[in-house]
């Protein structure tokens, strides 16, 4: 370590293994102290500017004093904004490509799937059923994506390759994706009577809280090519009410819907989505943080800082994301 490059303290509670595999190599010619390394338990972290979090240790704020940039390890920030004593400095959300195409996959595969029928498929295959379905194509249907950010217009010009119509939602109604019609906060329900398949790809914020309810889903278009409106949720748990999710998936408000993202994580064992018949859920694992490039970007930011320029992705506390 020399005397004008700070150590990064490293707390992240995911993944240990690839942490520790991942520091092997990051931040050369700096300290690292990974906080899930037991030998680190009393370190004094005074006078360390730089820390890489996701659910980190309670005390870290009160024992890191002298922090200027804090990193989160995801794209999404809501659990920094809401820790006890975060301090007022930047904070840098993370943001790459590896994330963003693992995001656009999980998303165009949750398409596809209701699009293809995949779910009667699988209960047809169960049952050595041997029926063929009429197939609607993708240009039938629109996708209509809440959240066209980063995430959101990748996933859109994706899904414009497949051949689905894309229409956006956000609070600017502003994004560059061709072909995209965008709609802003004020003409949701004109967005939503288009929409055949809706996608959650919001930050969790005062304002996006309980956003996915039962009136909403009934604002769906209800005549499109897939017999019912199908909602898809990759963005936070705590946009939607899910005891309205339940009660609509149950009534056929919706006719399907794929969750990544739940009210409480782990989601619980006695949680209805798990054997709904027409759900499909997977471990928020629709982009998962890949720990060397979260490293690289941020020893990127960290020589932006020191070499006196902004840093990029920094978190608007303003607006919570
Ligand atoms: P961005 O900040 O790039 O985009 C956020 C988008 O949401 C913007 O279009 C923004 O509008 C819009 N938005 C925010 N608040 C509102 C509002 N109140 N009303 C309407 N639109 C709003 O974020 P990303 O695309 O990078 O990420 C989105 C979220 O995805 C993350 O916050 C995280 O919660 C989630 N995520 C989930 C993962 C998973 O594995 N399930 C992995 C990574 C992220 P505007 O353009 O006008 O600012
Ligand atoms: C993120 C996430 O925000 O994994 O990156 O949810």
């Amino acid at each position: 370590m020399t005397a004008s490059k700070s150590p990064v303290i490293v707390d992240l509670r995911f993944h240990p293994d690839q942490v520790r595999e991942g520091l092997r190599r990051a931040f050369p010619g700096r300290e690292v102290i990974n906080r899930a390394d037991p030998a680190n338990a009393g370190r004094d972290l005074s006078g360390i500017h730089y820390a890489v979090l996701w659910k980190p240790q309670a005390d870290l704020f009160e024992r890191a004093k002298d922090l200027k940039v804090l990193f989160s390890g995801g794209a999404g920030v809501d659990h920094v904004l809401t820790l006890p004593g975060l301090p007022d400095i930047p904070l840098v959300r993370f943001v790459d490509h590896t994330l963003t195409t693992r995001m656009s996959e999980w998303v165009v595969m949750q398409c596809l799937m209701h699009l293809r029928q995949h779910l009667t498929y699988v209960r047809q295959q169960d049952e050595k059923v041997w029926t063929q379905l009429t197939q609607p194509e993708a240009a039938d249907v629109t996708v209509g994506i809440m959240g066209m950010g980063v995430l959101g217009s990748d996933a859109a010009r994706k899904l414009k390759v497949m051949g689905f119509n894309v229409i956006g939602w956000s609070r600017s109604g502003k994004a560059s994706v061709e072909g995209v019609d965008m709609y802003g906060a004020d003409r949701l329900d004109e967005f939503l009577g288009r929409t055949d398949i809706l996608v959650g790809l919001l930050p969790l914020t005062a304002e996006t809280r309980n956003i996915f309810d039962a009136d909403l889903f009934r604002k769906l278009r209800r005549d499109g090519a897939l017999g019912g409106p199908v909602f898809i949720n990759a963005g936070r748990g705590g946009s939607q009410v899910e005891a309205d999710l339940v009660q609509s998936l149950t009534d056929g408000t919706l006719k399907a819907a794929s969750l990544d993202v739940f009210e409480t994580e782990p989601l619980p064992a006695d949680s209805p989505f798990w054997s709904m018949e027409n759900v499909i859920v997977t471990p928020h694992v629709a982009a998962d943080s890949d720990v060397g490039a979260l490293f690289a970007h941020v020893e990127r930011q960290i020589e932006r800082f020191e070499a006196g320029e902004p840093l990029e992705h920094v978190v608007n506390r303003g607006t919570g994301y």
